[in-house]
């Protein structure tokens, strides 16, 4: 079937709030510098439900969403050298060109090259590979669009992985896992013995926790709502375990009990919760002169920060990452051989499972509370 168009199977998003349509779609052949894969699995990313929402700037409808997703390339399109038909792949929605200014400056994992019509639901040449039933046109999403049985993306957002990894639990690579992961060890630096506190213990708080635990932290102290992620957390490396809702100290606040924790604040700290009153918590609870927070949750539209300068006027740092700085081409594969390995935990991760056609489960299912991916 190279060359020619497939009929699949898709998860559609018509409309902002509305459950996912299955429904048989069209997805065109890859054009140069494109890579049509067989999605085999995904996972469902608190990201998807934040654009699905109607929250996101860029979201728009009707779309193809998920971006955490691993297969088999079908097809390639002209002037494809990176991977070839049968690799085992990750899509990747932070692409490397290696020849923008982005990649070129080593400074940032964020490529330019493709992020305007990516934005836009729409391939590198400015035109969508998926149609709907009625011949209407489907736009992409994050430049991977995974709850397609087979989607196309650049050649520059896709890399090829070891296949005794398993597609199952490689799909997580493509996002929660590696952002957390990559937040501490890129990101933040963590050194050995540093204090840190990590706020949200979902897939990506956990992740920030392995990090951690690879780089040798000190203390680990997670922060949740949700009294059931401690025993997650410290399954995971945590040292402490403190719920907002519960503190242990009367009459101190969140940002105080852990500043008292840690003998003045943390060395780091990380917003794994999207929420903007917890990525205030957590600059404010960083040590004075040095202490850093790294932003990782996705705020809505509207949404802001705010503190007083004096918090970074007395030497507290504002950061921020995406897809854990993580350069997706040339670096996965050491993720993936981290997890071959036995030092990177992906398999812990999957809590649930559903086909396709119960996608919509799924999105229930990451409400609620005991679901990781
Ligand atoms: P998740 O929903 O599984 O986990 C979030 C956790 O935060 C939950 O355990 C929840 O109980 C907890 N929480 C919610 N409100 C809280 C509060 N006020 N105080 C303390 N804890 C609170 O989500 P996830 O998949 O781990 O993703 C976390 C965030 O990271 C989301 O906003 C997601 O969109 C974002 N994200 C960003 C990137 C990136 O590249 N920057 C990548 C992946 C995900
Ligand atoms: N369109 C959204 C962007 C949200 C966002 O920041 N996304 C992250 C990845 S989250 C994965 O779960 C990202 O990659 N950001 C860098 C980029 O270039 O989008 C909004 O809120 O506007
Ligand atoms: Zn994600």
């Amino acid at each position: 079937t190279a060359g020619k168009p497939i009929k699949c199977l898709a998860a559609v998003a018509y409309k902002a709030g509305e459950p996912l349509t299955i429904e048989e779609i069209e997805v065109e052949a890859p054009k140069a510098h494109e890579v049509r894969i067989k999605i085999e699995y995904t996972g469902v990313c608190h990201t998807d439900q934040y654009t699905l929402s109607g929250k996101d700037p860029e979201g728009e409808f009707p779309v193809i969403l998920g971006h955490e997703g691993a297969g088999i390339v079908e097809s390639i399109g002209e002037g494809v050298t990176s991977v070839k038909v049968g690799d085992h792949v990750i899509a990747l929605y932070t692409p490397e060109c290696r020849e923008c200014k982005f990649c070129k400056s080593g400074k940032t994992n964020l490529c330019g090259k493709i992020r305007a019509t990516q934005g836009k639901g729409l391939m590198p040449d400015g035109t969508p590979r998926f149609k709907s039933p009625d011949g209407k046109k489907l736009i992409h999403y994050m430049g991977t669009s995974t709850f397609s049985q087979y989607t196309v993306v650049a050649d520059i957002s896709v890399v090829a992985i070891q296949p005794e990894a398993g597609l199952d639990k490689a799909c997580l690579l493509g996002c929660g896992i590696t952002t957390g992961y990559g937040a501490a060890i890129n990101t933040a630096k963590v050194q050995e013995g540093d204090n840190v506190a990590i706020f949200g213990c979902g897939a990506v708080g956990l992740s920030v926790i392995q990090g951690c635990v690879r780089n040798k932290a000190g203390k680990i102290i997670v922060i949740d709502v949700n009294p059931a992620k401690e025993e997650w957390a410290r399954k995971f490396g945590a040292t402490d375990f403190v719920n907002p809702s519960n503190l242990p100290a009367e009459g101190k606040t969140l940002v105080e009990t852990i500043i008292d924790m840690t003998d003045g604040g943390v060395d780091h700290s990380f917003d794994c919760t999207g929420v903007v009153s917890v990525m205030r918590a957590a600059l404010e609870c960083c040590h004075k002169g040095w202490g850093q927070s790294i932003i990782i949750g996705v705020a809505a539209a509207g949404q802001e920060i705010s503190t007083r300068p004096f918090q970074l006027v007395t030497g507290r740092k504002w950061l921020g990452c995406a897809f854990g700085g993580v350069r997706g081409r040339s670096e996965m594969r050491g993720l993936v051989q981290d997890y071959l390995d036995g030092k990177l935990k992906v398999e812990e991760f999957i809590t649930h499972q559903r086909d396709l056609k119960d996608i919509n489960e799924a999105f229930d299912l990451m409400h609620s509370g005991d679901c990781i991916r």
